[in-house]
């Protein structure tokens, strides 16, 4: 495995991996020469990747999102375009139900508890303690931040950012690349491209242009 970025969310990816005992070759970031991630080498930029076949390597994506998920959805992007495949990487203290539906590339990080009848799409975050109850549909790159709580039946479209604790009722939808606000409480449905914060939500306005993923529109 070859996990793509140095960060924060490239070290939990990397310690779940080291628990799981796989393979790790190294990570590649934007720093060619940054410092090993515990104890894992750094590869170089995202050029060393072309140094192996796509047949004889996983990708794991370690870049993570604070808001916007469009620099995430971009890499995965391009190294699948090139013909690489990104793992699916489920911690083995989460828990998920037997007919969950799971995307590739999709990461389910320590304490997240996905309920039955639930899809995620390719390339999202279900992170630390983040809980999906029954029948929702988590769309393509969306992030799903520590402690957040998705009621049944909700619906995230795709790179949708829900924030640290957030919590959404039951049958909410999502619009796409839609940023809901750190502990917000959402009790309707939010449009496409808008942040939603506070208790009860209100929608403060569009996303930021720096952070909104038209693409997603
Ligand atoms: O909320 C939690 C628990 N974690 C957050 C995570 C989901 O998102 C975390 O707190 C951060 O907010 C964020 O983590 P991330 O993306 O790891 O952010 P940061 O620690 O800033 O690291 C980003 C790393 O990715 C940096 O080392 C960049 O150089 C690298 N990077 C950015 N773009 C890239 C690229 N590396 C490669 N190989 N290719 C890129 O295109």
């Amino acid at each position: 495995m070859i996990i793509i970025g140095g960060g924060g969310h490239a070290k939990v990816l990397a310690s779940m991996l080291l628990l799981c005992r796989r393979t790790i070759l190294g990570f590649v970031d934007l720093n060619p020469t940054a410092p090993p991630l515990l104890g894992i080498k750094c590869l170089g930029d995202d050029n060393a990747v072309s140094l192996h076949a796509a047949s004889d390597v996983q990708l794991v994506n370690g870049i993570g999102s604070a808001q916007s998920t469009a620099n995430r959805k971009d890499v995965y992007k391009r190294f699948t375009r090139e013909g690489y495949g990104f793992a699916t990487v489920i911690h083995p203290l989460a828990i998920v139900a037997r007919d969950v539906q799971i995307e590739d590339g999709v990461q389910v990080m320590a304490g997240a508890i996905l309920q039955s009848g639930s899809k995620v799409g390719s390339n999202a975050i279900i992170n630390t303690g983040a809980i999906v109850d029954h029948d929702c549909v988590v769309g393509a790159h969306v992030h799903i931040a520590p402690g957040a709580v998705l009621s049944g039946g909700v619906r995230v479209e795709s790179g949708a950012h829900i924030g640290t604790g957030a919590c959404i009722i039951q049958g909410v939808f999502i619009g796409a690349a839609s940023v809901v606000g750190a502990g917000a409480v959402v009790i309707r449905d939010v449009s496409s491209g808008v942040t939603t914060v506070g208790v009860p939500a209100k929608t403060i306005g569009r996303t930021h242009a720096k952070t909104l993923d038209k693409s997603m529109l």
